[in-house]
């Protein structure tokens, strides 16, 4: 059915048929030009108008822009075209009319705003520069899938609609399963573990989480792609070697595969995988530091949660990737292993963009009496999870593991403004469709 040729492979000498979306006409008097646009590039379809048919003139310089074209002619040499080569028409067919007012201009002439893209995302994708972030989002799921595939680990899916919630219980988004209470999933994080105690040991999954977030932010979805990693006989620094493993192995599919892309974005010049041993700080440095660069009000202490501005504050100083480990047991969730010698202190650690947190993760409680406990000192009622914490009695070894946010991922690495410009239809409190 698709037989046309597309524009980047027209060669001269050949007589093709290229299908696409009208991105500009140019009317010079006596010569117009169609500049025709698909997924690969575009082409000049050359319209000399004493030369040729009535018709085929006018209906090829009358068609509106961004309709869609499909236009049958000689491919020639023409040093003057935008890409050295054209097409002189034979015949243009008009396959699908767009309206003459567009809601935004994909030639990106006139800037839209972030709400207008959004709510024209079909349009929005004509761009370059959009379509782009999608190119390389898909090549940074590609490269982190096998690399995870490199470590041995297998791809599971997961529910998404559960009983309980994990990850505190102000952001869940309840739902009614036949009359009954349920939620969409926050993290897959009970279902992950309970692998590791399979016969299968070494897990990743790429899924949708569901988070009520209280507030909008650019870098919180209430809808996000979690990247997530668990295994069997880690403990919290093998953990991390793994997380440094997949946030490179993405980095350097990016610089290997994806060179146009960063030139579109305007990125190819600056963009670098990062190259050294991300530092690792503890959580006592991590306060130490952000305190002594005096750009908090009040000072941090022990047991507090890094707020914003002091992440911000830290990734200045620190300027690259970097990890922080031992936190207080306290603002861990109950999964989190405490340390052995120290129970105030826990395995538990977040990797950080300077800019800001990418992943949390840590050794998890694998002994069966530590976990009820926990659940206990956190308020939550252990006959909940009863159906995650009775496989924990028929062997379950020493593991650890770690979830990462593939949009900010996505969003740091290209620099983007916006948590929402690296989703294709961003769920957020004001926007449920499209
Ligand atoms: P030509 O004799 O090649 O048709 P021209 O200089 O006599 O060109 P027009 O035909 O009116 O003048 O062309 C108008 C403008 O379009 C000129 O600036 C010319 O350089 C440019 N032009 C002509 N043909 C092409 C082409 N195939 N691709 C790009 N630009 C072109
Ligand atoms: P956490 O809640 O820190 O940990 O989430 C892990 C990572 O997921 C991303 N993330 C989000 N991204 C966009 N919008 C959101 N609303 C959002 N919420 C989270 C962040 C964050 O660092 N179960 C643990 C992981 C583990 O221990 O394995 C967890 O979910 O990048």
């Amino acid at each position: 059915m698709d037989d046309r040729t597309y524009t980047a492979e027209a060669e001269p000498g050949e007589t093709v048929t290229v299908a696409g979306w009208v991105h500009e006409i140019r009317d010079l008097g006596g010569i117009a030009f169609l500049i025709l646009r698909d997924t690969t590039g575009k082409i000049q379809v050359k319209f000399e108008k004493d030369e040729m048919d009535d018709d085929l003139v006018d209906t090829g310089l009358g068609v509106h822009r961004e309709s869609v074209v499909a236009v049958t002619g000689d491919v020639e040499e023409e040093p003057r075209a935008p890409t050295g080569v054209e097409i002189t028409p034979d015949s243009l067919d008009v396959v699908a009319e767009a309206d003459p007012e567009l809601p935004l201009d994909p030639s990106g002439k006139v800037d839209a705003d972030l709400s207008t893209r959004l709510d024209n995302r079909t349009l929005d994708l004509r761009k370059d520069e959009v379509q782009a972030i999608f190119a390389i989002r898909a090549e940074v799921l590609r490269s982190v899938r096998e690399a995870f595939r490199n470590l041995d680990a297998t791809e599971i899916n997961t529910p998404k609609i559960v009983a309980t919630g994990t990850e505190g219980g102000t952001e869940l988004f309840p739902i009614t399963y036949f009359g009954q209470e349920a939620f969409m999933n926050q993290s897959p994080q009970l279902f992950k573990q309970l692998m590791v105690g399979s016969g299968l040991e070494r897990v990743f999954e790429i899924g949708p989480i569901f988070r009520a977030e209280e507030h909008n932010t650019p870098r919180h979805l209430n809808e996000a792609t979690s990247i997530d990693f668990e295994s069997a006989f880690y403990d919290h620094t093998e953990a991390m070697d793994a997380c440094e493993t997949i946030v490179k192995a993405a980095y350097e599919g990016v610089a290997e595969n994806c060179q146009d892309e960063l030139e579109a974005l305007d990125l190819d010049e600056e963009f670098e995988a990062p190259a050294g041993d991300f530092p690792r700080l503890t959580y006592e440095e991590a306060i130490e530091r952000i305190n002594a660069t005096g750009e908090l009000d009040e000072q941090l202490v022990w047991g507090d949660d890094l707020p914003t501005e002091g992440e911000h504050a830290l990734g200045q100083d620190v300027g690259e990737h970097y990890f922080i480990t031992d936190w207080p047991s306290e603002i861990k969730p109950f999964y989190i292993k405490d340390h052995d010698d120290d129970e105030q202190l826990s395995t538990g650690f977040d990797m950080m963009h300077p800019t800001m947190e990418l992943v949390s993760g840590g050794q998890r409680e694998h002994r069966y009496d530590h976990l009820v406990e926990g659940f206990e000192q956190q308020g939550l009622d252990p006959e909940q999870f009863d159906y995650y914490t009775k496989m924990f009695k028929y062997g379950m070894p020493p593991h650890a593991g770690w979830g990462l946010g593939g949009e900010r991922l996505v969003m740091t690495m290209l620099g983007l403004g916006n948590i929402r410009e690296a989703v294709l239809f961003p769920r957020d409190r004001q926007r449920l469709s499209p």
